[in-house]
């Protein structure tokens, strides 16, 4: 297992569309075994494929709460089959947005499908955290991130916080 580096705005890569995988292989699970590693290491509950350069359709998430077992889900090629109408605020944030969080307006339920860890096809409803995150992991997966849905005003913030603890780091 391996941790990888986790691409910030305004990475271009980060824009990009990432392309459906053909068949889930060993190099597919190691790779999510390696996006789970580094989901857990940064702290966050999602990670998108693209958040480590990789332009596929993979997703790895555990938002089973701290204390609790951990529980890891995986998702190849998602899709969003349906959507209710009722939209739901939820505080955000994104290990590609590092440091800034603000309130997203989704629907409150989806119907998704995707195949599993180990391939095998999995359609079910998912809501509350559970609905959010993987609406904010499937726009990772468009080249959207969370703060494409705010103003100009709040997105230029965004950026400037992003670049102002980039530098922090770079100099610490
Ligand atoms: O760790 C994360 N927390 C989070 C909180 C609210 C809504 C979405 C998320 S996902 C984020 C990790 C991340 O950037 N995934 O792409
Ligand atoms: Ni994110």
């Amino acid at each position: 297992m391996a941790i990888l580096p986790i691409l910030t705005t305004p990475d271009p890569r980060l824009k990009m569309v990432s392309e459906p995988v053909e068949a889930v292989t060993d190099e597919t699970r190691k790779l999510m075994d390696d996006m789970l590693e580094t989901m857990y290491d940064a702290p966050g509950i999602g990670l998108a494929a693209i958040q480590v350069g990789i332009a596929k359709n993979i997703i790895v998430m555990d938002i089973s709460e701290a204390g609790a077992p951990a529980a890891p889900r995986y998702f190849v090629n998602p899709e969003i089959l349906e959507s209710v109408e009722e939209k739901k605020p939820y505080e955000e944030g994104c290990l590609s947005v590092p440091e800034y969080f603000n309130v997203i307006d989704r629907p409150e339920k989806v119907k998704i499908t995707y195949l599993d860890y180990n391939g095998e096809r999995v359609t079910e409803w998912a809501e509350g955290l559970y609905a959010v995150c993987i609406q904010h992991e499937m726009d990772h997966l468009k080249g959207i991130l969370f703060i494409d849905y705010l103003s100009r005003m709040k997105r230029d913030q965004a950026l400037r916080k992003v670049r102002k603890v980039n530098k922090m780091n770079a100099s610490a």
